[in-house]
């Protein structure tokens, strides 16, 4: 049978308690492949930890082979010779605190993880980051994880694509597998662009089956305000879907999806996107290799948003460079 090591930050998180499972079922690296799980968390939440390694015990989970638990001093063993890394945890933002703080907290964090998968993981390890703001957060870890080629890393916006094609099939009124080529540009934030232009229903252009306009002021700003709308009527932030998403963007990466996907990934130019950020856009794998699937146009209007998005990119990159976590 096949083995695969996995690391997962934020192990004693609301997302981290779903994901766990998909990762432990065979759900993301095959059901013929054992996983040995490093979980890793902050020392205060080790504790809580060893509640979810009994339940995980208690699921008889049989291509789990092995879990260990790792505090954030502790990468070295966490992150020896993996395979994936899901970076989840992060600094979460605070009632009063600046943007600035959260990025030197997170950019912190992110440069350590990046440095010690460079130093411990395997050459060829491939890293989601999940924690917010998680482009930026890719970028850092990215640049400072040596040995390791920056497009095997990738920051999730899975998610706001099953959004916004969910959102899309209700409009239509037709079952979600209808709504096709709808992609995330730009950050995973609220400048995001869901590209209801290059959209199909029934291979349809959705543009001929709903009005443009309408979708630019209701649909666009519903997709990029849908986490706060989840956080608003749960009480908490979205868990059980972006574990969902992380486990499939995992899943899409691992077996080398050839069908696009959204994901952020270094800037390759395509799309007129800058140097030097994390950007998303559809992506898929031909050859063995991963790239952007760069065939869409996009109208004047579609591009001022996605360029909004990558100025947003732009600007935390610039802000994390003051900081000291990036070189110019
Ligand atoms: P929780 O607050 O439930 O859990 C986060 C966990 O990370 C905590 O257990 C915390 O102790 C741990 N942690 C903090 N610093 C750490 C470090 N240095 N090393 C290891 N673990 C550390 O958050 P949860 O709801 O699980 O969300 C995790 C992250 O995902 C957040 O940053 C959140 O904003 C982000 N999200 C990203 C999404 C995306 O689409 N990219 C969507 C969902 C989510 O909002």
């Amino acid at each position: 049978m096949k083995k695969v090591s996995v690391a997962l930050t934020g192990a004693g998180g609301q997302i981290a308690y779903h994901l766990i499972y998909s990762i432990s079922k065979g759900e993301v690296f095959g059901f013929d492949t054992q996983v040995d799980l490093r979980l890793v968390d902050i020392p205060e939440v080790l504790p809580k930890i060893e509640g979810l390694v009994m339940e995980l015990e208690d699921s008889r989970l049989t291509l789990l082979s092995s879990v260990s638990i790792h505090s954030d001093q502790q990468l070295d063993q966490a992150f020896q010779s993996i395979d994936f890394a899901f970076l989840v945890g992060a600094f979460p933002r605070l009632a009063g605190m600046e943007r600035k703080d959260l990025l030197e907290k997170n950019g912190l964090i992110f440069k350590t993880q990046g440095e010690a998968l460079g130093a411990y993981a395997k050459p060829s390890v491939q890293t989601l980051v999940v924690g917010n703001p998680c482009n930026t957060n890719c970028l850092i870890a990215l640049s400072h994880a040596k040995n390791i080629p920056s497009n095997q890393f990738y920051a999730m916006t899975l998610l706001d694509e099953f959004r916004a094609s969910y959102q899309l099939a209700k409009m239509c009124q037709v079952p979600v597998v209808d709504i096709t080529d709808l992609y995330i540009y730009g950050n995973h934030s609220a400048t995001q662009f869901p590209d209801f232009t290059n959209a199909r229903v029934k291979d349809q252009p959705i543009i001929s089956v709903l009005d443009q306009s309408g979708l630019e002021t209701t649909f666009v700003p519903m997709i990029q305000q849908r986490g706060a709308a989840v956080i608003k009527a749960r009480g908490s932030s979205s868990a059980a879907s972006a574990a969902r998403s992380a486990a499939e963007t995992a899943h899409k990466i691992w077996s080398q999806s050839s069908t696009p996907f959204s994901v952020a990934v270094v800037s390759s130019g395509c799309y007129d996107a800058p140097d030097g950020i994390v950007v998303s856009a559809p992506y898929y794998f031909k050859d063995g290799k991963g790239r952007v699937y760069d065939r869409f146009d996009h109208d004047a209007t579609a591009k001022a948003m996605i360029e909004k998005s990558y100025q947003e990119l732009l600007q935390e990159r610039e802000a994390v460079i003051a900081l000291g976590f990036l070189d110019e």
